[in-house]
């Protein structure tokens, strides 16, 4: 039973426990054994080299292929319904190898207004010093579709739910405006995973993730996924991963990451049941002045929410009345909700994006691009949503 038998007869979380594995091929072990192997050997001085030439597949080194990522691969590919996927070390990993195989000095990149810090830096402080323009471009309205058609760019890069403010951008409507155009459209899917949105379905070229958030879910490993069609997702490995970047996942984190796969389903859903609550509650209190939640009646996207997300997802962005001073008494006064960057664990985690994840724009960029200095972004946990609550409101700034 493979990745594609699967794809055809079985649901997500099914998928997410059995895609590419049979016990069968190890001993019947029902759990996959993990090959912690740098490298494979051959059989022969010409197998090694057919194996070099590609005329027979085979495990070279850790940095190209490996058994545990295999399956973390094919499983991957399973629940984004994409050809095939590829793990790297780190989301930043997906990331720049991603980047590094598909443009070259000339091209240019239009992305969505708001990106994860590190990712803007990427692109605006790495690829754009080796020739290759940047364009930001508000892609949640018809004129960024129109940007898209006259500059007919190399590569089209967004996320949605966009980190940390919220912001979805429509995928299939992108995703069609950049085919259109010759373009590859790039979409970061972290926040969303695949129990709540599928870019590939959608139209997208690549889906990125960050695996180390919620896919891995209990924030004990850093990985990152790339998946699409097999040929960008083969042009990926042989250059970005293994000749530029060399950041490929190690054989541990593979197998904390299908562990974690295995409850993505069920996480998925109590994190967003979880979310649902506490921005409920957020929208009512009265020193909150904003509460950006998909799943909220006045999400100013709800319409594109409820037509590109099964869920709302376990994200939330907010603003006191009393702004950044507010925010940060709040912080301080947290006891069980972490004071802590990353998202998608099994503990809420909360953080000041302007002085902590996008540190990395300047204010002006910052204001630019719709992240408010005052902005507090909460990943919600798995814990019982009363005693989230009880936290924030202990913590709460005086009326
Ligand atoms: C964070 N984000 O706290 P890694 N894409 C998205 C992300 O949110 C991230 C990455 C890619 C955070 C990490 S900030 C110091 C900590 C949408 C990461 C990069 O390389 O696996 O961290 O993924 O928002």
């Amino acid at each position: 039973m493979d990745g594609s038998n699967l794809k055809l007869q079985h649901g997500r979380a099914t998928r997410a426990i059995h895609a590419g594995y049979e016990p069968a091929d190890a001993d019947g072990a029902i759990s996959p054994p993990v090959h912690f192997s740098s490298s494979f050997s051959f059989a022969s001085a010409a197998d090694a080299r057919d194996a070099f030439t590609g005329d027979r597949p085979a495990h070279i080194y850790t940095r190209i292929s490996n058994p545990t990522l295999d399956l973390l691969e094919r499983r991957m590919a399973s629940l984004e319904d994409a050809e095939a996927a590829l793990a790297f070390a780190s989301g930043m990993g997906a990331i720049t190898s991603t980047l590094w195989s598909l443009v070259q000095p000339g091209d240019e990149i239009v992305t969505d207004l708001t990106l994860y810090g590190s990712t803007f830096a990427f692109l605006h402080h790495g690829l754009a010093r080796f020739g290759v323009t940047i364009s930001p471009t508000d892609l949640s309205v018809q004129k960024g579709l129109d940007v898209i058609a006259a500059r007919r760019p190399r590569l089209v890069y967004f996320e949605s739910p966009a980190n940390p403010n919220m912001r979805l951008v429509d995928i299939t409507a992108v995703s069609a405006a950049a085919r259109e155009a010759g373009a590859l459209s790039v979409v970061d899917s972290t926040y969303a995973t695949p129990c709540l949105t599928r870019p590939i379905t959608l139209g997208a070229d690549v889906v990125l993730h960050s695996a180390t958030k919620y896919l891995c879910g209990h924030g004990d490993a850093l990985g990152g996924i790339a998946a699409g069609r097999r040929e960008l997702i083969d042009t990926i490995r042989m250059t970005g991963l293994k000749d530029m970047t060399g950041a490929a996942m190690a054989p541990f984190n593979a197998m904390m990451i299908l562990r974690g796969l295995k409850t993505l389903d069920l996480r998925m859903e109590r994190h967003s049941a979880n979310a649902e609550i506490v921005a409920r509650w957020l929208s009512h209190h009265p020193v909150v002045a904003a509460v950006a939640f998909p799943g909220l009646g006045d999400f100013p996207q709800r319409a594109l929410a409820e037509r590109q997300m099964d869920r709302p997802g376990g994200m939330i962005a907010f603003e006191l009345t009393g702004g950044l001073d507010a925010g940060s008494a709040l912080m301080d006064r947290l006891m069980l909700i972490r004071r802590a960057v990353s998202l998608g664990d099994t503990d809420s985690l909360i953080q000041h994006p302007a002085s902590m994840t996008h540190s990395t724009y300047t204010p002006e960029e910052r204001a630019r691009f719709g992240i408010g200095e005052g902005l507090i972004r909460l990943s919600v946990g798995l814990e019982d949503p009363a005693d989230i609550i009880a936290d924030l409101e202990q913590a709460m700034p005086a009326i």
